[in-house]
């Protein structure tokens, strides 16, 4: 035991975890204890700036004291009744969130992947009962280097070894096309398609940023030949990028719109699909559902995190703020920089080599950020986040990018 208390806690919590939990991530080993707005703080009592907001979904900031609010109200009354019986949450989160997209419903579920398999049955039944494809035939068209969740069916259309190696059969019925290319779109549609289904900006594959016109393109192609545009705004989407989705950048409304992570403000899993009364008329009861799905705790903080988004005009807000930043950060000059690409405050830096050790030296100097596909250092602070924090961070880089 004497070995054990020369350790600092987090390194005891470390090890506690390494021996119990399974091993399906590699975090940076920082033991957050608690957070506030954009700032996290570990055991030790050590204070970070987030630069990652658990991947887009506390675009709100940690713990918004009117959402907390709304959780520990609700939490008090009722949390849970199943879809056996009705609760009085429900009917005022679908309203209020389909009258925010500009939509007719919406389809509650808890995570982003069971939203997306959601969307994937409801593409598919449309398929066959609208636009008349044979039974078994429907086909779903997604892109390279998608990330949509973690399911066996949609790893299974992942092209990303890491994602899917040892874990199929998979489903069939999904047809992959490069990101960002309309006519290969075009020419990959046939009488079985359903739906295209894609992330307005591959965040996963690197904060890819498809050609400009690719979203308007795709949605005429799709218009056009009937088939549905099925838009993954779980990370892309309520504000993140400057908009209130990411398809709004070319003036693109999807067919249907998957939405997860900071519907929640990053309290309490809440994901959804929101569509047109054709799409989501046709599950019927007992077609589709989901023992926690829309209920009354995660309506109501839903309702609270959509309200935050509005009346703090976050979406403008990350327009503002990112088109700062990109610019501060276009102002490094580092001959391991290969590129800085972003809209609103979803910004990725591409590096000639591996971002991981910037990463823990950004964690050494207080910013918490994460690597994605190896060589992309990913910026995503919440929205909440004031300039001076910011500007606080570009001071932070600069140093890193110090040999
Ligand atoms: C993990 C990645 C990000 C998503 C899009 C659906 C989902 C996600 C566009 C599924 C989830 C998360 C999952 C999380 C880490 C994170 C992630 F690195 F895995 F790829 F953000 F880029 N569509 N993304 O980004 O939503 O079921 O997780 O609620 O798997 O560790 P979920």
């Amino acid at each position: 035991m004497a070995h054990a208390k020369s350790r600092t806690q987090a390194e005891e919590l470390i090890s506690i975890e390494e021996r119990w939990g399974a091993h399906n991530y590699h975090p940076l080993d920082v033991v957050v204890e608690h957070a506030s707005g954009a700032w996290v703080y570990d055991v030790d009592g050590r204070k970070y700036l987030d630069c990652l907001s658990a991947y887009s979904a506390v675009n709100q900031g940690h713990c918004h004291p009117r959402i907390i609010q709304a959780l520990k109200e609700q939490a008090e009354r009722v949390t849970l009744t199943s879809r056996a019986f009705r609760n009085d949450q429900l009917p005022r989160f679908v309203s209020e969130l389909a009258r925010a997209c500009g939509m007719e419903m919406v389809l509650p579920m808890n995570t982003g992947a069971e939203a997306v398999e959601t969307a994937i049955k409801a593409s598919r039944r449309w398929g066959y009962t609208r636009k008349g494809i044979p039974l078994g035939q429907a086909e779903i068209i997604v892109c390279e280097n998608n990330f949509h969740g973690r399911t066996t069916t949609i790893t299974g259309f992942s092209s990303e070894p890491l994602y899917k190696d040892g874990f199929g059969p998979f489903t069939p019925g999904f047809v992959t096309i490069p990101f960002g290319d309309a006519e290969t779109l075009e020419r990959a549609l046939t009488a079985s398609t359903c739906a295209f289904l894609f992330e307005p900006i591959q965040c996963e594959a690197g904060i890819l940023i498809p050609p400009d016109g690719f979203l308007r393109d795709a949605a005429a192609i799709c218009r056009r030949e009937r088939v549905l545009l099925v838009a993954d705004e779980i990370q892309t989407g309520l504000g993140r990028t400057g908009h209130l989705l990411a398809c709004h950048a070319e003036n693109v409304q999807p067919d249907v719109l998957i939405l997860g992570k900071a519907l929640s403000g990053g309290t309490y899993p809440v994901s959804a699909v929101v569509s047109s009364r054709e799409v989501l008329d046709v599950f019927r009861p007992g077609s589709h559902g989901s023992t926690y799905g829309g209920n009354p705790l995660a309506c109501a903080v839903a309702r609270a995190a959509l309200r935050v988004l509005e009346e703090e005009r976050l979406a403008e807000r990350s327009q503002e703020l990112g088109a700062w930043l990109l610019y501060e950060l276009r102002k490094l000059h580092h001959p391991h920089i290969n590129e800085i690409r972003g809209r609103g405050l979803l910004i990725g830096i591409e590096l000639l080599g591996p971002a991981r050790p910037y990463c823990e030296r950004l964690k050494d100097l207080g910013v918490l950020c994460k690597e994605t596909h190896d060589h992309v250092i990913r910026l995503a602070p919440p929205l909440i986040i004031e300039q001076e924090d910011l500007a606080w961070l570009v001071g932070q880089l600069r140093t890193a990018f110090e040999n």
